[in-house]
């Protein structure tokens, strides 16, 4: 009878949240799994009607909020349940030093830097970055978590007219990010073109604050920079500026500050040790991608894909197996190269990256496949994880 209560109440927390919140922490089977206690419930219930009733006695800091929070730590403690040591820690960090915590999503247009700027405010290479044009195809998640807050960052892939099906896949990712954002970061190169920017971000509609972050500030000239502040800071969507270097690490501690000054308060959707919601596999295929955009020009990196299809743990390594996946049989003849030259090249190369992050030696084995028009074939594109 109890648990039914308890989760009756649950749910119905969930309901004052967007769908979209709900359906995010379905991604997170620990923070869904763990039903909040009665003490937990009634705090928060209590905390609510008590806030619309005395805004004034609720402001951060007041000795009302610091009183109630603090019986509410003893009598929860207090309540000797058994809890999973991160589930402990995420409560009392609720009760007594509410987080700011949220989903930021970085849009721009191709080759605006951000898979760099993910990578970057990780301070972990986790998405792929490359000098050519459309390298991500997915959503890729990066959660940093601190004492004071959980962000979730997601790099998308840059926004374009979609010309195939594997385009249009990519610009669905955009499409999800722009529906669960709480924050969106607008990434523009500062020398970029302003208006081209500006169309993109305003037919995005977002409704959530959205910073507009000017990168590539260590290539721009000081007027470029003054021009392009002038510009977006009289957007209607932009809500802060930033200009940032995000290859140079230039100015990243006053993006984050911006974005946790506009993010909720909450608690956090993820254990405090996750890092992204992708599969090891998933980094394995995009480093070897990487390595097909670094090593060949034209259409090579575009006609491509790769699918891990073995993962298997040996006594003394790891091994992978990766189809490279191509359009057509001449393409297929130039990424293995003369004598093989080429895929060993994409081979060795693509090996020291994932050695250095799945922290051990591997066994590499890359394939080259044709499958004419893979692009767009939706039976091929979800074999293919698009
Ligand atoms: N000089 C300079 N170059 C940068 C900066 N940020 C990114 N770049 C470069 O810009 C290029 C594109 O970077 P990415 O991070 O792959 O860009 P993206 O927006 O993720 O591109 P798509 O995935 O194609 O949408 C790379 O060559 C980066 O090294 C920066 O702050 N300064
Ligand atoms: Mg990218």
């Amino acid at each position: 009878m109890a648990f039914s209560f308890a989760g009756m109440i649950h749910s119905l927390s969930f309901a004052t949240r967007s769908r979209a919140a709900v359906a995010r922490r379905a991604h997170n089977p620990k923070v869904l799994g763990s039903i909040p206690s009665f003490a937990t419930l009634s705090f928060r219930f209590g905390s609510f009607f008590y806030s619309r009733a005395r805004p004034e006695k609720w402001a951060p800091g007041s000795s009302a909020l610091v009183i109630v929070r603090c019986v509410a730590l003893v009598y929860v403690r207090g309540t000797g349940r058994q809890a999973h040591p991160w589930e402990t820690r995420s409560r009392e960090r609720y009760i007594c030093n509410i987080m700011k915590v949220g989903f930021v999503n970085i849009f721009g247009k191709p080759n605006a830097g951000k898979s760099t700027l993910l990578n970057a405010l990780m301070g972990e290479k986790l998405a792929i970055v490359s000098s050519k044009v459309q390298t991500t195809r997915h959503r890729i998640k990066g959660i940093v978590t601190t004492d004071d807050y959980q962000i979730i960052f997601s790099d998308t892939p840059g926004i374009i007219e979609p010309k195939y099906k594997l385009h249009e896949k990519m610009m669905q990712a955009v499409k999800g990010s722009l529906e669960d954002a709480d924050v969106g970061i607008l990434l523009v190169a500062g020398n970029d073109n302003l208006t081209e920017n500006d169309a993109i971000f305003s037919a995005l509609r977002l409704k959530v604050p959205c910073i507009v972050v000017l990168n590539k500030t260590d290539k721009c000239k000081p007027e470029q920079l003054a021009a392009a502040t002038a510009f977006f800071e009289s957007r209607p969507y932009c809500a802060k500026l930033v200009p940032i270097s995000a290859l140079k690490h230039i100015h990243l501690d006053t993006l984050l500050s911006t974005i946790t000054g506009l993010l909720p308060e909450g608690e956090p959707f993820f254990a405090e040790d996750e890092m992204t919601d992708l599969s090891e596999r998933f980094f394995v295929g995009e480093m070897i991608r990487e390595k097909i955009f670094d090593l060949f020009e034209d259409e090579i990196p575009y006609q491509t894909t790769v699918l891990v299809h073995e993962f298997k743990q040996k006594s003394t390594l790891l091994k992978i197996g990766a189809n490279i996946i191509v359009q057509r049989d001449t393409q297929k003849a130039i990424v293995i190269g003369e004598g093989g030259k080429m895929i060993r090249k994409i081979g060795s190369e693509a090996r020291k990256e994932i050695e250095k992050f799945v922290g051990q030696k591997i066994f590499l084995e890359l394939f080259v496949k044709v499958r004419p028009k893979w692009r767009e074939n939706d039976t091929y594109l979800k074999e293919y994880g698009y």
